[in-house]
């Protein structure tokens, strides 16, 4: 006897509401088979990047109890693989438009009028900087892209649902209401400057994601785009925030790029896997290539308590259109693997990566490794170690198989396995791999020993293992990550620490790791006395998030348990 699949009238409501099943079965939905119900179940799990098991799971319910835009998402994995942007179809045919903020609903809210519209001028700039529109605001009903506050039924047969689920919508571009964009003024709106009172919704990046509705773009299922339909309220906004490339793909698919420094536009796809230049953000805080890493000298006396749990920040850099469980704590983990790639600085954990650039933290990171590596295999949950050859290739160590990449491009005869390189057998994964800059000879690292690898042979030299306290004093075993920077010093990974290793005195610089998070992203200093790389602070739970995670799943469960019994009252 098979299971049956029971979905209750919330779920069949939200599938049809944002476009995984058609309007006319809202009513039908249990009449509908029960694998064409799996498959819209399924849709919705891809698209929210979550396991496709055509079940409503837990995280499901956690995905359909997230506000979000209440544009319908446009599932279509039939067509195209490779998920990403997608372009409406109707665009602008001037590319300088003008908008206005309408103030007819303005009486009973508190907005602040002229801090709202620099906000939404923010919001627009952000579409203006990669594409060659131009946005210019007026005072009349007659600009292309008209700005309301709404409540519930508001004449366009979308009506809000007061405060959470839907935050705003947005006409696609055209005439009448063609580029507007309407806000839940139910919303609890938290404008630029207003970040420290509460959980209000971030208006400036609601206003920026449904900007892109105006403009012709569709969702995206890319969970760190713009476009992806779910907000995140777990974001930090205190970076300059941008776009991401699959945002900035599609702007620039239908309205081409600013200048020629982002090449001939193709119209069709992505030109470039890696971007001509970096976008513009300020400097993370302790951030500066010129000053020496060396310690501190200490000022306090040592407690014996680490401060890390009431200092420690609780929200990521990411875009915030993106949640997800898996998605690193940019100011409170240890890497996987940490290379120089085209010069930038990646930094993996998990699926993810972040990328510095010359000033420092670019903003939309962590992004998912694979989706610059895209031949990764789709199950990476991470990697071990990367490293670039001299040759620019990029190796990466995954358990004991090996990549190798020319760009983004897999080089043919990989993976590899460990052994192919003449490593034993007895090795299940490397730690860390590098090009030491004091020989250019590149170095495999792996518990308590190291092996010099032959570039030539693509094998390691014949003397090896060696013990890893014989040369790189200081480093201990077992660790995270290792590269040389462009200072051309090696730095060594542990835990949530880092070590600089001096060439002359071939010993660290530093004989307490110093804390990762701070120098690389931009952290702020915490305390970590004894504790870092040897005791590494754990991650305390959020309890408020999640009773607040399970409050929402109660209400839904619920009625999913009611539905669940009336199904098995009919199989009877
Ligand atoms: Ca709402
Ligand atoms: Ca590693
Ligand atoms: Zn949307
Ligand atoms: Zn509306």
């Amino acid at each position: 006897m098979s299971v049956h699949l029971c979905v209750g009238l919330v779920q069949i409501s939200y599938l049809t509401q944002f476009g995984y099943l058609p309007e006319a079965d809202r009513e039908t939905g249990f009449l509908r088979t029960e694998s064409q119900l799996r498959e819209s179940i399924k849709n919705l799990q891809r698209f929210g990047n979550i396991p496709a098991t055509g079940d409503i799971d837990d995280d499901t319910l956690e995905l359909m109890s997230r506000p979000r835009c209440g544009i319908q998402d446009i599932p279509n994995f039939y067509k195209r693989r490779r998920r990403r942007f997608a372009v409406h179809g109707q665009k602008w045919h001037t590319t300088n438009l003008s908008w206005s903020l309408r103030t007819k609903n303005f009486n009973n809210s508190s907005l602040d009028y002229g801090r709202l519209r620099a906000d939404l001028h923010r919001a627009l700039q952000l579409w203006a900087r990669h594409s060659r529109l131009t946005f210019a605001e007026v005072n009349s009903d007659n600009a292309d892209i008209l700005v309301y506050f709404e409540k519930g039924f508001h004449g366009d047969g979308y009506p809000f649902d007061g405060q959470g689920q839907v935050l705003a919508h947005a006409f696609f571009p055209g005439g009448g209401r063609g580029g507007d964009v309407h806000f839940d003024i139910e919303e609890p709106w938290q404008l630029t400057g207003d970040e420290e009172n509460g959980n209000g919704v971030n208006l400036f990046v609601v206003a920026a994601h449904e900007f892109g509705h105006s403009l012709g773009l569709s969702h995206s299922s890319v969970a760190d785009s713009l476009m992806y339909p779910w907000y995140n309220s777990n974001n930090d906004l205190s970076g300059e925030f941008d776009l991401s490339d699959d945002d900035r793909y599609g702007i620039q698919q239908i309205y081409g790029a600013k200048d020629r420094l982002w090449g001939k536009n193709t119209g069709d796809k992505p030109v470039h896997r890696w971007p001509l230049r970096p976008p513009t953000l300020a400097p993370p805080r302790g951030w500066d290539p010129q000053v020496p890493v060396t310690e501190k000298p200490r000022t306090t006396t040592t407690t014996t308590t680490p401060t890390t749990t009431t200092t420690r920040r609780t929200t990521t850099t990411a875009s915030p259109w993106g949640t997800d469980s898996e998605r690193p704590d940019t100011c409170n983990t240890a890497y996987d693997a940490v290379s120089i790639i085209r010069k930038e600085v990646y930094i993996f954990k998990g699926k993810y990566i972040w990328r510095l650039g010359n000033r420092g933290l670019y903003a939309g990171y962590p992004a998912l490794t694979t989706r610059l590596w895209n031949n990764l295999p789709a199950s990476l949950t991470r990697v071990d170690a990367v490293y670039e050859r001299l040759d620019k290739k990029i190796v990466f160590f995954i358990g004991r198989q090996v990549y190798v990449f020319h760009g983004t491009n897999p080089l043919e005869g990989y993976p590899k396995q460990l052994t192919d390189l003449g490593l034993p057998r007895s090795v299940d994964k490397i730690d860390a791999a590098m090009v030491w800059g004091y020989n250019s000879r590149t170095y495999l690292f792996s518990g308590t020993m190291y092996w010099k690898f032959d570039e030539d042979e693509q094998r390691v030299e014949l003397d090896y293992p060696r013990d890893m306290g014989n040369i790189w004093k200081g480093v201990g075993y077992n660790i995270d990550a290792a590269f040389q920077w462009k200072d051309g010093n090696v730095y060594f990974f542990k835990g949530k620490g880092f070590w600089k290793f001096n060439d002359r005195t071939m010993s660290v610089e530093n004989k307490k790791p110093l804390q990762s998070s701070h120098f690389w992203m931009g952290c702020p200093a915490i305390d970590l006395n004894d504790t870092l790389g040897n005791e590494i602070p754990t991650d305390e739970p959020d309890t408020v998030g999640q009773s607040a995670f399970l409050a929402a799943n109660l209400q839904n469960l619920l009625i999913c348990f009611i539905i669940s019994f009336v199904c098995r009252v009919y199989q009877r």
